[in-house]
């Protein structure tokens, strides 16, 4: 019997192949949605399957339900199968080479018959590629440039992907027995935007070692192991991604969680001031320094937590996220109380797409989803119409949109429902750093995020020129992804974002914190420079489906990071405060 994870990544995968195969868009959307639906839902697919009455879940049609029922019961997908005939699955990775569309890689492979990077980048080398029409000289060289950086970041994986990774592994172990601790440590525990390795620590009696490296290492997410000893073992999990699992004593736990959570930074600190104070500080625990300042390992000091080891330092505890050697060492030898913001204290979801532009879901669908999350309002941000690309809304769809939205909250308030639909946009930003409407339409938002998305390439002095337009212009509500980078695969616009802060602030114009895995930007390491400032972020999941809403899970983590407390999270505000501040502005 299939599992419910198991027909969405199928479903899944058509969609890939879908995209490549240049299929009509509104069957490819369809096989998404079937994806993300199965994804999300909470009963058994198989009970559906068993009744054959797939097509009661919404998103599920007719002609895709036909597909799962046959999954089911041959355990292949024909349409799957069909895909794969005309797509290899080797090029999906070729999607990810910027200047490479998919009927560019689709010629190539059918013209050289080769599926894999490395062969494309030989075709480029030798000159080979440059023989078909369109891919000489300039594009030749975008190519490999985008080849040789996807190989130089292969090293490291995005924080969503690490957490997908790393939990299910992690609750693998939890409850085994001799397990007295457990926990995440590296730079997962420390909230990094990117991840290289996953680290977990156990700490754990002797005799229970061989079994839980035994558990580990034939996880059924691992392909290779990389390495076992008597304390540490490595593999290699089907994602290509390198875990690390080290067991240590029960005693040693908290010294040795503070020591592999790292970062290396934030450790040196705190082995100096262990020596300012007559003692040493190492992976397993404090000792006293004898007379030539070396550990004197008959002298191990009591500990009962990391919090323990804090305090003996003169230190309240850190939390883990903070730990960068970035000013924690000041604040958190005053402070015992530094209140960071929450998942919970989040109250509403500003940025969101619609069908109206490249949005897979309506606006409702994007409400309800809300809804069911428990929040109190939704900020609708559609593109604006220079995003030709991304559906981008023209004056009259504006006006539609709104109709929509005030009929939307006029039903909310008729079925007594608390919940508000705001209406905003994401404009562009210009070549020159002015917004994508006139003056009078702008001024019938309740709120504008402004973006940059073309031209991010620009010089920085141009670049710079066109923040500052778009920072003072008054209808401008808060700037979007400032940089533009996409994580591992694009890096972000020349700007410098110390200035743009400052001037944010003096225009009492937001930045948010995008989110999205891929962007988290704005990043966490301008925390400090935003909090002298008092810059006030969203954040925003820039959600283009009903699951991208979660992702605000993991711009409060790059929030934390960045020393955010709640009051300077626009979205922590109620809805009425939220409002409020729009009709003010
Ligand atoms: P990553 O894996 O590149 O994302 O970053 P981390 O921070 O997880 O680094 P990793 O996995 O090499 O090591 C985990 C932690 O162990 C690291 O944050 C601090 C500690 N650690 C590892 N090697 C050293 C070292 O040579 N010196 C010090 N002070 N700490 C180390
Ligand atoms: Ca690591
Ligand atoms: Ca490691
Ligand atoms: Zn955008």
């Amino acid at each position: 019997m299939p599992t419910n994870q198991d027909v969405a990544e199928k479903l899944n995968l058509v969609f890939q192949l879908m995209q490549l195969a240049g299929e009509n868009r509104f069957k490819v959307i369809a096989f998404d949605k079937a994806s993300q639906t199965v994804k999300g839902m909470s009963d058994d697919i198989n009970s559906y399957i068993e009744n054959k009455n797939l097509t009661d879940i919404k998103g599920i049609g007719k002609s895709i339900a036909e597909d799962i029922y046959a999954y089911a019961e041959t355990g292949e997908m024909p349409v799957l199968e069909a895909f794969k005939e005309k797509v290899p699955v080797g090029l999906l990775k070729w999607l990810e080479i910027s200047g490479l569309g998919p009927k560019n890689i689709l010629k190539i492979h059918k013209e050289f018959g080769i599926t894999e990077i490395s062969e494309l980048k030989e075709l480029i080398e030798n000159g080979e590629l440059a023989k078909l029409s369109g891919l000489g000289g300039k594009s030749a060289e975008k190519i490999k440039k985008s080849i040789e950086w996807m190989e130089k970041f292969d090293e490291r994986c995005r924080l969503d992907e690490a957490i997908a990774i790393a939990e299910p592994i992690f609750d693998s172990l939890k409850d085994l027995d001799g397990v007295e601790d457990i926990e995440i440590a590296g730079s997962l525990r420390r909230s990094k935007e990117t991840i290289g390795d996953i680290d977990i620590l156990i700490g754990a009696k002797e005799e229970f070692i061989s079994d839980l490296f035994d558990v580990f290492t034939t996880h059924e997410r691992v392909t290779e192991i990389l390495g076992r000893g008597d304390t540490k073992s490595s593999v290699r999990t089907k994602e290509g991604r390198q875990v690390d699992l080290r067991i240590v004593k029960p005693e040693n736990f908290a010294a040795a969680l503070m020591y592999f959570t790292g970062s290396k930074e934030h450790n040196v600190v705190m082995r100096s001031r262990a020596r300012q104070r007559g003692l040493s500080l190492n992976e397993y625990g404090l000792f006293k320094l004898n007379s030539d300042g070396e550990t004197d390992w008959d002298t191990p000091q009591p500990f009962e937590s990391e919090s323990d080891i804090y305090k003996q330092l003169g230190l309240n505890w850190v939390p883990p996220e903070l730990r960068e050697d970035r000013g924690e060492f000041d604040i958190f030898e005053e402070t015992e109380e530094f209140p960071l913001i929450e998942e919970s204290d989040i109250k509403g979801v500003i940025h969101a797409h619609s069908t109206w532009s490249d949005g897979k879901f309506s606006i409702k669908e994007m409400a309800e989803a809300c809804i069911e999350r428990g929040y109190e309002y939704l900020g609708i941000t559609d593109h604006s119409k220079t995003a030709a690309y991304a559906g981008g809304l023209t004056v009259d769809e504006i006006k539609q949109q709104w109709e929509e939205i005030d009929q939307l909250n006029e039903e909310f308030k008729k079925a007594g429902t608390n919940f508000t639909i705001f209406k905003g946009i994401e404009s562009d930003i210009l070549a020159d750093g002015s917004l994508d409407y006139e003056d009078d339409i702008l001024a019938g938002f309740d709120f504008v995020i402004a973006s940059v998305h073309q031209s991010l390439d620009m010089p920085r002095d141009k670049m710079m020129e066109r923040f500052r337009n778009a920072i003072k212009n008054p209808y401008t509500t808060m700037l979007g992804h400032p940089t533009g980078r996409l994580l591992l695969k694009r890096n972000g616009s020349d700007i410098d974002l110390n200035e743009l802060i400052e001037l944010a602030v003096e225009h009492n114009t937001m930045i948010e914190i995008n989110a999205s895995p891929w962007r988290l930007d704005l990043d966490w390491s301008f925390g400090n420079k935003a909090r002298e400032t008092g810059l006030v972020t969203s954040i925003n999941p820039d959600a283009h489906s009903t699951d991208g809403i979660d992702d605000i899970r993991y711009g409060v983590m790059i929030a934390r990071k960045g020393k955010y407390s709640k009051d300077r999270v626009f979205n922590a505000k109620s809805a009425e405060e939220v409002k409020a501040y729009f009709n003010g502005k």
